[in-house]
């Protein structure tokens, strides 16, 4: 059977939630790590627009954004109801927590963790900025064990990788000081085989490697 193509950076939050997403469905992809300074032309030639991840189907058809990667691999397979199908309103609160993470908190994350590179404010005023969602995180912590239930689903997967990096920023300033279920909740995930497997190193791909797979040997 021909397995889709997943291009991906280890690094990159989006590639971690699309990667997460795929392990999740338990669906069985060839990786193609890649780094950014020197995208492969197959990738580019697939996705002009030169983001990670990018997953090519056996069919030829192109998913170039990571939360319907996400999407896609669970409305195939999902054990575990992360997509909450039958719930609209938890449907509709993940939407909207991914929403806000994609759209308003990943630029202050940016100029946090960059905060030289946008000297017109001081890096403490981007992390006040980043902080206004850490807080409803915290609030909807504050209510079950995880996002929006009591077990993990796709908005805790999908935020995730963003919140690591934010907490990786500056070592000194702790997460669990302002926002500390938060930071245990990062801990869990974090820390969790799912994730350990997703942040799996691959040696970079070039076309004349044999194919490595996501869920190990074909
Ligand atoms: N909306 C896209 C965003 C993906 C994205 O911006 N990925 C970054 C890496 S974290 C990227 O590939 N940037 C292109 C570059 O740096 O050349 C998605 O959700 O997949």
């Amino acid at each position: 059977m021909t397995l889709a193509i997943l291009y991906t950076f280890r690094r990159c939050p989006y590639a971690m939630r699309a990667r997460l997403g795929l392990l999740l469905a338990q669906c069985n992809v060839e990786v193609r790590e890649i780094i950014l300074k020197a995208k492969p032309a197959q990738m580019l030639a697939a996705s002009p627009k030169g983001t990670v991840p990018v997953l090519v189907l056996a069919n030829g058809e192109v998913i170039a954004e990571s939360l319907e990667i996400m999407r896609w691999a669970l409305t195939r397979t999902d054990p575990l109801d992360l997509l909450c199908q039958q719930k609209p309103v938890i449907k509709d609160k993940m939407a909207q927590l991914i929403a806000q993470n994609d759209q308003q908190f990943k630029p202050w994350l940016d100029r946090y963790k960059y905060a030289d590179r946008y000297p017109e404010q001081t890096q403490a005023y981007y992390y006040q900025q980043a902080s206004h969602f850490l807080l409803q995180l915290e609030t909807c912590l504050g209510q079950h064990s995880f996002l929006v239930a009591d077990t993990p689903r796709l908005a805790d997967y999908a935020i995730v990788p963003f919140i690591r990096q934010f907490a990786a920023v500056d070592l000194k300033h702790p997460l669990s000081v302002d926002f500390p279920r938060v930071a245990a909740w990062l801990e869990q995930l974090i820390s969790s085989e799912i994730f350990i497997h997703a942040m799996e190193k691959y040696v970079i791909w070039d076309a004349s490697h044999s194919p490595t797979c996501l869920l190990g040997d074909r």
